[in-house]
């Protein structure tokens, strides 16, 4: 028997069945990171980075035995929300969650990276009302922040003041993605935790088309992190170095007459 166990993470999301974002993505973040991944997942999404096909959602009461029988029976350092298709799936878990101490990420994914929608008005309604209250750190992009506040975000100037808005708001640490920004040769993502800023500032890498899932690495990345016990800006730094690393390395194959990609590992 391993004397050390290695700490427990939970993903609760959705299933991307070709492996480059949702669930999957989560757990191989998990695995590469020496965290041993739990999983609740909430919809099945028949998709490739090219295509969003369908969403069929989970009901409530899997949803329910999937989360009571991990909470009963896990020491859960940390977890994630990633995709949540409904107000109902959202309501479930805050259900249970709400009963727990578990640090979460919430990654409040509204858009596929095809830019088809994965969620409806409602579920934004549910999330800031009910799963942002348990939240330790939410990790929007611009589009995402844009939806939370109601406001556009056109500038850097205006990427911090957002963050801060957001983190005020929802009394949260908030990392915001500054990557669809436009501009020059870098990119910025903010993050506003305990009243300070911080800024992380990396080279713009342009995402290989047909790349989807850094956004639930990236949160993956940090929920790891936090389960190791990590301060959240250094579970954010360590993970946006991972996920740089990913985009850079990200694999292609050849299949008809276009190729498919994935990120890295
Ligand atoms: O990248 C956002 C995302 C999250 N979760 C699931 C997804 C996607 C994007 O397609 O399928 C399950």
């Amino acid at each position: 028997m391993n004397p050390n166990p290695p700490p427990v993470a939970l993903s609760i999301a959705g299933s991307d069945c070709s492996g480059g974002a949702g669930i999957q993505a989560d757990l191989k973040t998990f695995l590469k990171h020496g965290v041993h991944g739990l999983s609740v997942i909430t919809c099945v999404v028949a998709e490739t980075p090219r295509e969003v096909r369908s969403i069929e959602e989970l009901g409530a009461s899997s949803l329910e035995a999937q989360l009571k029988i991990l909470t009963d029976s896990y020491p859960i350092r940390a977890a994630k929300t990633g995709l949540l298709p409904s107000a109902a799936s959202i309501q479930t878990i805050v259900e249970i969650l709400k009963k727990t101490e578990i640090k979460m990420v919430v990654d409040p994914v509204m858009i596929a990276s095809t830019g088809t929608p994965l969620t409806g008005e409602e579920t934004l309604a549910a999330m800031t009302g009910q799963l942002l209250p348990l939240a330790s750190l939410i990790t929007p992009n611009i589009p995402e922040a844009e939806a939370l506040l109601g406001r556009s975000i056109q500038s850097e100037a205006e990427l911090e003041s957002a963050a801060r808005d957001m983190a005020q708001r929802y009394n949260v640490s908030c990392l915001l993605k500054g990557g669809h920004l436009p501009g020059s040769a870098e990119r910025r993502d903010t993050l506003w935790h305990q009243d300070q800023v911080d800024h992380f500032t990396h080279p713009y890498i342009a995402i290989p088309n047909g790349v989807h899932g850094t956004g639930c690495t990236l949160s993956a990345a940090i929920t790891a992190g936090l389960a190791h016990g990590k301060a959240v800006p250094d579970a954010v730094a360590a993970g946006i170095d991972y996920v740089q690393r990913l985009i850079k390395s990200a694999h292609a194959w050849e299949h008809g007459d276009e190729s498919i990609r994935c990120l890295g590992w």
